[in-house]
């Protein structure tokens, strides 16, 4: 009970809009006081105060509106020394794994304001505190990906925070291999299709605009992938394969109804449809760099972080595979990856400068270098790519 409720909190957090600033404050100073290191401040503090009131709400004390500015320069200069200001990062499903090393890998550099998007308040700032990440780098904010609303109300309550966006990471997901019936979304779609691949796909295009109005010098939108999407490796080749087909399922909204709940209009298989999305996943990152690239500077990637083996994302696998997993792939195909060192890899590409390419896939080596990694065939097939675009507009209601 206590849980459900603080789950709801954030999205019932009132904060009043402020419209967003662009005048430039480059190098402004007033009786030595950088105006910049004022305005850096007012991000975090605005989301501090933020999180101090979901922390009142939970002891049912009604929160009250509060003033944002926003932070509209990208340097802040102190001592005539120029510095960049924090970003803001938005990570989906930070409450674990992947994600949750990530914020942790990210608030280390002090450099960042970290949101932690998730569906579960209470296990994020649990998870953050356990992490060991310190207050003052983060702030969760609630998001259910498998429900359009809740996409659309996370936008709203960040949007009132006033902070920018200048990094989106659509990191969450879920994988049911053992399910022998499909189980869906909020509106009807498929869980894992509906999920990973159409709450993010909502999301990135919403929050779009708002990375467009950052004047952060390198905006991202990263989109996880996986090899196991990727028919063009071993991995991706374990059955069963990931395979879009001809879209007829995903085109009549995978709703188990009248239509397949799976992408190709197959049967139900629910580690088909965790590849499916990460395919979508994949080809989502694509089309947005050919769409937007040129015309916003928005850096788009994708990457795979390693065989993070040990993370919840097997926790709907049967007992005897969560046990012999890690092994297998630390001993056997070496693709094991500690969450701590996939952290460290994916926020590289947050925010590393010499990852700025877009419209890549990266992958790291042994000696864990990162490089510009193939898609398979139908992982970079942009037909494909468009179609899937087109399709999941319709589905999430932008078309
Ligand atoms: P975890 O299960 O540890 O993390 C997944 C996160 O997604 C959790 O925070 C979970 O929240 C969140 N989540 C699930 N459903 C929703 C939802 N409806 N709304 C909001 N958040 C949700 O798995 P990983 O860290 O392994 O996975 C992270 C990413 O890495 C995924 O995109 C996955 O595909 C990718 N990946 C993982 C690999 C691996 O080997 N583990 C390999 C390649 C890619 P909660 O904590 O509440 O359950
Ligand atoms: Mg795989 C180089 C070989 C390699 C790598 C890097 C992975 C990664 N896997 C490899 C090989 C194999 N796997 C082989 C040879 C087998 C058959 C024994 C195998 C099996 C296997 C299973 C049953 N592997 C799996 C599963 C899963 O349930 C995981 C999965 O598909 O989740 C979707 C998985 C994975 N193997 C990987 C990675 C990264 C995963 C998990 C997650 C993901 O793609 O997100």
């Amino acid at each position: 009970m206590a849980l459900q409720a603080a789950a709801l909190l954030p999205s019932a957090l009132s904060i009043p809009k402020e419209g967003k600033s662009s005048a430039s404050l480059k190098d402004t100073t007033f009786l030595g006081i950088s105006f910049s290191d004022h305005v850096r401040t007012e991000c975090s503090s605005a989301l501090r105060i933020k999180k101090e009131s979901n922390q009142r709400k939970l002891f049912h004390v009604r929160a009250q509106s509060v003033a944002t500015t926003t932070p509209a320069i990208n340097w802040a200069a102190s001592d005539g020394k120029k510095t960049l200001r924090k970003g803001t990062v938005v990570i989906t499903g930070a409450s674990s794994g992947l994600g949750l090393a990530t914020a942790k890998a990210l608030a280390e550099t002090g450099k960042w304001d970290i949101i932690m998007a998730c569906r579960d308040f209470l296990k994020a700032e649990r998870a953050a505190k356990s992490a060991g990440i310190a207050k003052e780098h983060y702030t969760v904010m609630h998001l259910d990906l498998s429900s359009l609303d809740s996409v659309r109300q996370f936008v709203d309550n960040f949007r009132r925070s006033g902070c920018p966006l200048d990094v989106l990471v659509c990191n969450a997901a879920v994988y049911l291999p053992t399910a022998k019936e499909p189980t869906f979304t909020a509106e009807g779609f498929e869980l894992s299709v509906g999920t990973n691949h159409l709450g993010h796909f909502l999301l990135s295009r919403l929050l779009l605009d708002d990375l467009k109005q950052s004047d952060y010098p390198s905006k991202r939108l990263i989109i996880v992938g996986s090899i196991t999407g990727n028919t063009n490796t071993l991995a991706g080749n374990v059955p069963p394969k990931a395979n879009l087909g001809d879209m007829r399922g995903l085109a009549g909204g995978l709703s188990g109804l009248n239509s397949s709940a799976m992408v190709d209009g197959g049967e139900f298989d629910g580690a088909k449809a965790y590849k499916d999305s990460k395919v979508c996943n994949m080809l989502t990152m694509q089309e947005f760099h050919r769409r937007y690239h040129e015309e916003t500077g928005i850096t788009f990637a994708s990457l795979y972080p390693g065989c993070i083996a040990t993370t919840g994302l097997f926790r709907e696998h049967i007992p005897l595979f969560r046990l012999l997993f890690p092994p297998f792939q630390k001993y056997i195909t070496k693709g094991f990856v500690s969450e701590e060192e996939s952290g460290k890899r994916l926020a590289q590409v947050v925010s590393e400068p010499s990852l700025t390419k877009s419209g890549v896939y990266w992958s790291w080596n042994k000696d864990s270098a990162s490089f510009q990694n193939q898609l398979s065939q139908e992982a970079s097939d942009s037909e494909k790519a468009r179609k899937v675009w087109e399709l999941s507009e319709k589905l999430v209601g932008l078309a």
